[in-house]
């Protein structure tokens, strides 16, 4: 039996090799990374292609898409698909999925790692071992305990609700910023994200990156988070004004950061390099073994379920 065509946008560096493997083995795939000359590989398949894949990082652009009148869906490794063109994607009914869901217990492990890491200073209690500063200087400083403190979560969507859960256990006090209540959730409900930020020690960014989003943390919300803050980003770089965070965490007006994502990655500002009340993660959240297999799993099913003619399953809402 003839195989089905794939076009896929790069080389999916996270996904893992059996999973990639198996995309090989089971679909023709024209790889635009492995092409000498890209542009002649999508004028040669451009009529053969309806479904390419790809990642966050890669997206797919409304004009790129634009290049394959029958394609019918995009089917994407990660939940994050800022760079997909979802408008073009509604106008022209190309399905979209991603592989949300199955990232949720990990990326929420990470932040719960970056709140308990930022406010036991757990990074840099580590530094002090080995520069030999508990032998020279004795005991290091004291930190603070997340006990009783109010943490604002922005964003309560599946990754949030999964942080709370786990929050709940530390004794902290939960909130959260969405555009709107969910009257179910026991969480105390902000409609004004500064507001939030003023009430909370630490505010946590889970939300999407979309153009609402884009630096929808911005100084007046950082300076609500104030001296004795603490921000947390695990979502999008993109979400939070890098140029304002820097500011604020060099004036001291903001009390510190620790943050999985950037908003130039792999670069990130060099300010923040030489700072101590700050973590700094490349990127990993979804970074275990066991996690990227099921999203590989996920997404390779996504595509069987998109040939097979039945609906996708994690399809997203267009
Ligand atoms: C990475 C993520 O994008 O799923 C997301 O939105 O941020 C991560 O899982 C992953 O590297 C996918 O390539």
């Amino acid at each position: 039996m003839r195989k089905h065509e794939v076009l896929l946008m790069g080389r999916i560096r996270d996904m893992m090799k059996a999973e990639t493997d198996r995309l090989f083995h089971t679909y023709t795939v024209h790889a635009l990374h492995r092409s000498e000359d890209p542009d002649a590989l999508v004028e040669k398949v451009k009529d053969r292609i309806t479904a390419i894949t790809t990642n966050g990082v890669l997206g797919a652009s409304g004009e790129f898409m634009a290049r394959f009148p029958n394609l019918k869906a995009v089917i994407c490794f990660g939940a994050g698909i800022d760079n997909v063109d979802l408008e073009y994607a509604k106008q022209q009914c190309i399905q979209v999925s991603n592989t949300r869901g199955v990232l949720n217990d990990d990326v929420a492990n990470l932040a719960v790692a970056l709140l308990l890491g930022i406010s036991r200073e757990v990074v840099e209690a580590d530094k002090y071992v080995r520069r030999g500063d508990w032998i020279r200087k004795g005991k290091m400083g004291l930190q603070k305990s997340i006990r009783g403190r109010q943490v604002g979560i922005l964003g309560l969507g599946g990754i949030g609700r999964d942080f709370a859960k786990k929050l709940e256990v530390f004794g902290c006090q939960l909130a959260y910023h969405n555009r709107c209540e969910n009257k179910n959730i026991p969480y105390r409900y902000y409609s004004n994200l500064t507001e939030m930020a003023r009430d909370s020690e630490y505010l946590v960014v889970i939300c999407p990156a979309t153009s609402e989003t884009r630096n929808l943390v911005d100084s007046e919300v950082i300076d609500a988070l104030g001296p004795d803050g603490t921000l947390i980003n695990i979502a999008r770089g993109s979400i939070v004004d890098e140029e304002a965070l820097v500011e604020a965490l060099q004036d001291g007006r903001l009390g510190a950061f620790a943050s999985d994502v950037f908003a130039h990655e792999p670069h990130v500002p060099e300010a923040l390099l030489e700072m101590q009340n700050v973590i700094l993660a490349p990127h990993i959240g979804s970074a275990t073994v066991d996690t990227r297999t099921a999203m590989g799993e996920l997404m390779l099913k996504n595509l069987e379920r998109f040939f097979a003619g039945e609906p996708l399953e994690t399809p997203v809402r267009l």
